[in-house]
């Protein structure tokens, strides 16, 4: 008989601060009792870092199926640093976990780069309800606590690549055309 092992990955984690950024948070009401659990994780991930609460907008939809269109409208007002979308879908008897699992995931990743903006897939999939209550704890490994985690990351990382590429722009590469004679 085989033994089950569960494997356990860990983000490494990155102190930055969240303090300035705007953020939305768009939660899908299907099983609510958790999803209500991981939009707590992301809120308290954001002040943690030192988001002001009233930076944090959060939304509601019916389920993960309808986070890309909400999430997209509000990336498109371009008035947030990371948006997080939060949700919970349980494999059932049904392909519709397939659908709408997959279409959220490829939803979500189509109007984050279709907007340069970062937008966190937090919708945990799993096969049953335990593992989903496994992820929506009160630690650090709380699924709307990681998204919130990674936004801020994100967020940062897009600051940095603009700020970066502008400096690199401005004193490097044009410096160089205005030499060619
Ligand atoms: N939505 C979820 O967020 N989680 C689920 O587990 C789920 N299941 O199992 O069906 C679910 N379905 C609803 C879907 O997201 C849409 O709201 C619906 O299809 C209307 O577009």
């Amino acid at each position: 008989m085989h033994q089950q092992v569960t494997l356990k990955t860990e983000l490494k984690r990155k102190e930055i601060s969240a303090a300035g950024g705007r953020f939305a948070i768009v939660v899908s009401r299907w099983n609510d009792e958790l999803t209500s659990k991981i939009a707590a994780g992301a809120r308290r991930a954001l002040v943690e870092r030192g988001a002001d609460p009233e930076f944090v907008l959060e939304f509601e939809v019916p389920g993960a199926f309808e986070l890309p269109v909400a999430c997209h409208r509000l990336a498109n007002t371009g008035n947030y640093h990371a948006i997080i979308a939060l949700g919970v879908v349980i494999r059932g008897d049904t392909p519709h976990f397939d659908f709408v699992a997959g279409q959220a995931a490829a939803g979500i990743m189509q109007a984050s780069i279709s907007t340069n903006t970062p937008i966190m897939f937090g919708v945990v999939t799993t096969n049953n309800y335990e593992q989903a209550l496994e992820r929506c704890g009160d630690g650090d490994d709380n699924k709307g606590y990681e998204a919130a985690i990674s936004a801020i990351e994100t967020a940062d990382t897009m600051a940095d690549i603009s700020k970066r590429s502008t400096a690199l722009f401005e004193e490097k590469i044009r410096p160089l055309y205005l030499n060619v004679t």
